[in-house]
């Protein structure tokens, strides 16, 4: 977790990371995350997921995706809005619980936050780091200088990685869940307060609580482009 020391939003942005999030045309192809290229036969065809990111902490973030799984490959694009400007969002799918979103009734410590460790029970351990770039393991679940820094309160993540047999088979049963991590409930605009994070007490609660939340929900038929274009995210698939 010392990748994420930097005390999060006063640091600039890295230009690198926003060219990455925000720019890159098309789909990226790398398949750089790390994963078992020898399994990626099995999958069972493709499926296509959409998600819709409800907000958790009363943070005022929402947001739409979709997700297309070839064998271990995964395609992923999604908008999240009302996030706290020029801060990193840790992102990442969780898989290995129940699949599902908690309440704020989650809150067992009582201080008026469900924490990352909170949601534990609800979606499960990190599978994925929605990274902007490189590696996409739990080890980067913290990496700040890889996850969106959005100039204004929203943003758009796409990006093809190589996931996980476990991730891909949550996903496909329904059971993988999408969160974006980083609150501001002070509204002073940036992270901070004397709450210690719940995954690395170096950092502030604010900085990896749950911002938004949403399950996967893989779609009979295979990928339908008209669900991509309906929710404005253009996944360059299913082109004749
Ligand atoms: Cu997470």
């Amino acid at each position: 977790m010392s990748t994420f020391k930097t005390k999060a939003a006063r640091v600039a942005v890295p230009a690198v990371a926003l060219g990455l999030a925000f720019v890159t045309p098309g789909i990226a192809s790398a398949h750089e995350g790390h994963g078992d290229h020898g399994n990626s036969d099995k999958g069972k065809g493709v499926v296509a997921a959409s998600v819709q990111l409800r907000q958790l902490n009363h943070s005022g973030a929402r947001g739409h995706g979709v997700l297309v799984l070839r064998g271990n490959q995964a395609t992923i694009a999604f908008t999240a809005r009302g996030v706290l400007a020029k801060a990193p969002h840790a992102q990442h799918i969780h898989i290995g619980a129940q699949g599902r979103c908690p309440s704020q009734k989650a809150d067992t410590s009582g201080d008026g936050i469900v924490n990352t460790t909170e949601g534990h029970p609800f979606y499960g351990h990190i599978g994925t780091s929605l990274t902007t770039s490189g590696d996409t393991s739990p080890a980067s679940g913290l990496a700040v200088d890889r996850f969106p820094t959005p100039k204004n309160t929203s943003y758009t993540y796409k990006r093809t990685i190589t996931v996980t047999s476990d991730v891909a088979a949550s996903i496909r049963t329904g059971k993988a869940v999408l969160v974006v991590h980083g609150i501001d409930p002070n509204h002073s605009g940036k992270y901070d307060g004397a709450a210690p994070s719940d995954l690395d007490p170096s950092l502030p609660l604010e900085a990896t609580s749950p911002a938004a939340c949403g399950t996967f929900r893989p779609h009979q038929g295979g990928y339908d482009r008209n669900l991509g274009l309906s929710l404005g995210l253009d996944l360059g698939l299913n082109r004749r």
